[in-house]
């Protein structure tokens, strides 16, 4: 038998106990003890079943359940305050933090409107740490809005001018949970939400019947506890019956993302409630309530600042990506393309030459078909990596097509550029493949071009492209300027060292 299930067949007859207690005892000794002791041990098993469904589960709904466990905690450390309150016939303080913990132990809850399903991986984020401290202000300033200022008839009691904002922030969270439930995109924070912020409902309703309805002077151990425990057996049943393959991974199915606009207006609901509060707070103690704005400013602050970095961070990875090649990290065509236009503009300004080299694998098509594309892959990769070395630091290189690259060399004459193209056709003809047990050599063929004035980028790729076309005509593994003097290289007269590349 499953734990769950043991732990479901546990919460029955400890509901059919507590009906036995009701009907046995009621408001006389040892009912109303009994009844605390029967939802106490209700709550002790909320809390081991949403750690079960938290085990269960990952990314939001393992963070969810974490959070509700949280909140069942506090509630589990208020229901044992009380019977040790109850046992003892101590009131004061005790009472007064009973009384706080028995009104926000949801907070915990509440703050699982904070996460993000495309972001959840399990570990504490900066941004939830934020909203965490934000959660606790608002407690901080509900504990002075509802217990400090206002008179209460007797210690420790709710002040009855404070029901009505009670009920409504408690309605406004749960239905917070429902709105999200029906916006969002992603199945598993919709079946969460949906369930609880339902839940949330029905347990505000039982507080209003206990404070305004058929509940009001009840005592403990009369039947009106029954109802708090069926609070208790629900969010029990739904930890328990939690599945996560219940609800796949949402992102496979809606290719439209979250729209962040309706999850981001949650984040200014605790600054809102804090600042509401704290002009009550204010009208008794103005130090006080600028000292809670002050930090929910700070806190607010930091949020924005912790969310502009990570924007300016993902804006500087987009940028990157846009211009980069993914198979091997230099400048795509459109990169290279503007480097280009950029760099005739700035060698007519200065009145310097710009040479371009335009390389081209040589037989590349059969190393694919003979060793396999991914080798192919890998060949590329090394190419682009040994010509990026090989050139100077204000070079620009990029993949002009599949297997041809493109280089801007700033500064560059005719002589200079020849000499470069040399270089890089040198170091790719050095260079083994180790692709299994065979060696694969590659060369380059490559064709030179410079600015003329008035220079033009077109005319100049054109150049460097007929440039090359000859180079493949003289045999490849050359370099071949503009001009058209051959140029074929003596293989094996360079001084550069052989490199060897596994796969
Ligand atoms: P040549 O010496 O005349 O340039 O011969 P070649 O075989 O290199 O020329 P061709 O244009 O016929 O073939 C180029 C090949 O490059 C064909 C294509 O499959 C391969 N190729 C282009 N892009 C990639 C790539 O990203 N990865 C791999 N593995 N192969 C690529
Ligand atoms: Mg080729
Ligand atoms: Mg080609």
């Amino acid at each position: 038998m499953s734990s769950e299930r043991i732990a479901l067949s546990a919460a029955a007859i400890l509901l059919l106990a507590h009906v036995a207690v009701i009907a046995t005892w009621g408001t006389s000794s040892p009912g109303p003890i009994s009844s605390d002791a029967i939802q106490l041990s209700l709550g002790a098993l909320v809390i081991f079943t949403c750690f079960g469904a938290a085990r269960r589960s990952e990314g939001l709904a393992r963070s969810f359940w974490r959070l509700t466990a949280a909140a069942y905690t506090l509630w589990f450390v208020a229901q044992s305050l009380s019977i040790y309150i109850d046992l003892s016939h101590t009131s004061g303080s005790l009472q007064w933090v009973t009384n706080l913990l028995f009104c926000f132990w949801f907070v915990p809850l509440a703050m699982a409107m904070f996460l993000d399903p495309e972001q959840q991986s399990g570990s504490l984020d900066s941004l939830n740490a934020l909203d965490f401290i934000q959660a606790v202000l608002v407690c901080v300033a509900a504990y002075l809005y509802f217990f400090y200022l206002p008179k209460s008839e007797s210690p420790g009691e709710l002040a009855h001018s404070v029901w009505e904002p009670y009920f409504i922030g408690y309605g406004f969270v749960a239905g917070a949970f429902v709105l999200r439930a029906l916006l969002t995109s992603h199945r598993v924070p919709r079946a969460l939400f949906g369930r609880f912020g339902v839940l949330l409902f029905l347990s505000g309703a039982v507080d209003a019947m206990y404070y305004y309805g058929p509940g009001r002077d009840l005592k403990t151990g009369a039947w009106f506890d029954l109802l708090w425990s069926s609070m208790l057996l629900s969010p029990l049943v739904l930890a328990a019956t939690w599945k996560q393959a219940e609800a796949p991974d949402p992102a496979v199915e809606s290719p439209e993302p979250e729209k962040k606009i309706h999850t981001d207006v949650f984040y200014l609901f605790y600054p809102l409630l804090v600042l509401f509060m704290s002009l009550r707070i204010a009208r008794e103690h103005l130090g006080l309530a600028a000292v809670v704005v002050f930090l929910s400013f700070v806190c607010s602050s930091a949020r924005l600042l912790v969310t502009q970095h990570r924007l300016v961070r993902t804006q500087e990875a987009l940028r990157r990506e846009a211009s980069r090649d993914g198979l091997t990290g230099i400048w795509n065509r459109k990169a290279i393309l503007e480097i280009l236009d950029r760099e005739i503009l700035r060698a007519e300004r200065d009145g310097a030459s710009l040479g371009v080299i335009m390389a081209d694998v040589d037989h590349f098509k059969a190393v694919n078909d003979s060793r396999g594309h991914a080798a192919g892959d890998f060949v590329l990769r090394i190419i682009a990596s040994e010509i990026a070395a090989v050139v100077r630091p204000y070079d620009s290189v990029g993949r002009y097509g599949g297997e041809e690259f493109l280089i801007v060399a700033p500064g560059c004459g005719l002589p200079e550029t020849w000499d470069l193209a040399e270089r890089v056709r040198n170091c790719v003809a050095k260079c083994s493949f180790i692709v299994g047990t065979n060696s694969v050599s590659v060369s380059l063929s490559l064709g030179i071009a410079t600015t003329t004035s008035p220079a033009h980028a077109e005319r100049l790729l054109q150049q460097a492209d007929s440039a090359l076309y000859q180079a493949k005509n003289a045999g490849r593994n050359c370099v071949q300027p503009s001009a058209g003097r051959a140029a074929i290289a003596t293989l094996g007269s360079s001084t550069a060292s052989e490199s060897k590349f596994w796969l």
